[in-house]
């Protein structure tokens, strides 16, 4: 159940059961947003409907069409949707117009549509004598399509770093095996998260420390699912591919960031021999100028989210160079308590508590004897 449910008032919990049905589509809705709706009569949940595919019916409509089917009449009822109904002819008719021949009387707004092409829906509907309530858990609703306004706003996909640590910070012991740290709880919504992105992103030191196999293992997978890219940022490339599980089973499927040097030697012809590829990347102070290999994800490979798995280092740089869009950070019950075990963000230096990176928790939810706290930037 998400955080911010508790205490809230009729409204909120309307809309927050909106938002939970929205998050039902991450993933497949992309490069459109995540939207839920509900029909309410009084005070109960009559419908419910979500944006579920690109290109598929928008969530009122899913919504009216849930109503149809359960025989529901929806004139004089209230909508909740978490983003404004769009205004335009796309890829399916306005939602608007489904709106007022239903019936609605009452229309309740999370946050109004930043594309342009879609908005004018407030206004539209208020013309028609609906009644509108606009900014009912707004910052959740914004926190929803946060990677709607990305893709919308950049080149770059939406960046996920998954980590997964001690109470004391710790990701591995200082014998670097490849352990598990989190319970199988966390294990399966990791898996659920692969199965979602379009890349699974490592630095080289994991690469090298784990030899991880970088694909989604859930337990259903749909017999269409295409596996993520495995991608693995580092300046140094693996002198036998066949050494690496990942480029024994999948070398098509594999692409290495690397230095503009490492690009262009054998090793990078070996890897390209076997169908893997190569990119180049540009420098940057302490290593490699990540966003252009992200935003080739995006444009060449299509990857609208990646899942970035690579370590303290890898993450911390990623911070650093603001590409990490969300952190879902497991926090597991257990302490090391040694200074020598590899800490979950590292790399750089800070003398005082104002010079941290600081993020805000939009949800926390148990999973096993672990919490998942999935974060944002301030
Ligand atoms: C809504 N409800 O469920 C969604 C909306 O490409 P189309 O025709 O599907 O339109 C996509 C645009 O419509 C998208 O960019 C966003 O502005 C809005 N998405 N609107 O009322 C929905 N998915
Ligand atoms: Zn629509």
């Amino acid at each position: 159940m998400c955080s911010w449910k508790a205490n809230s008032s009729r409204d909120e919990q309307f809309m927050a059961e909106a938002i939970d049905l929205a998050y039902q589509g991450r993933g497949t809705t992309a490069p459109n947003p995540c939207v839920g709706a509900v029909l309410v009569d009084g005070d109960q949940i009559v419908a419910r409907g979500w944006h579920t595919r690109y290109g598929q019916l928008h969530a009122e409509r899913e919504c009216l069409a849930h109503a149809s089917k359960k025989g529901v009449d929806p004139t004089g009822l209230t909508m909740f949707v978490t983003l404004e109904p769009c205004n335009h002819h796309g890829k399916t008719p306005p939602c608007t117009e489904a709106i007022i021949e239903a019936g609605i009387t009452k229309v309740v707004i999370g946050t109004r549509d930043p594309n342009p092409v879609a908005a004018g829906g407030v206004e539209k509907l208020q013309s028609h004598g609906i009644e509108i309530v606009v900014g009912v858990l707004e910052q959740q609703c914004k926190d929803l399509i946060a990677d709607f306004l990305l893709w919308q706003d950049s080149h770059s996909p939406f960046n996920i770093i998954k980590m997964a640590a001690t109470l004391d910070g710790k990701i591995a012991s200082s014998a670097k095996k490849p352990e598990p740290v989190s319970s199988p709880e966390s294990f399966a919504r990791v898996h659920d998260l692969r199965g979602m992105v379009g890349a699974v992103v490592v630095g080289g030191t994991t690469f090298y420390a784990d030899n991880p196999s970088l694909n989604c293992r859930m337990e259903q997978l749909p017999p269409d699912f295409i596996q993520p890219f495995g991608v693995v940022v580092t300046s140094r490339l693996p002198e036998d591919p066949a050494a690496h599980t990942l480029l024994r089973k999948r070398p098509e499927r594999t692409i290495f960031m690397t230095t503009e040097i490492a690009a262009h030697s054998e090793a990078a012809d070996r890897l390209r021999s076997r169908g893997t590829s190569v990119w180049p990347l540009p420098g940057h102070p302490g290593g490699l100028t990540l966003s252009c290999g992200f935003e080739r994800l995006r444009y060449e490979k299509g990857c609208h989210y990646t899942l970035c798995e690579g370590g303290g280092r890898f993450s911390m740089a990623l911070i650093q160079q603001g590409l990490a869009d969300e952190i879902v950070h497991f926090v597991t019950p257990r302490i090391l308590g040694d200074n020598t075990a590899p800490a979950a963000y590292s790399g750089r230096k800070s003398i005082s508590m104002a010079d941290s990176v600081d993020f805000r928790i939009i949800k926390t939810k148990t999973t096993g004897s672990d919490i998942m706290l999935t974060l944002r930037t301030k």
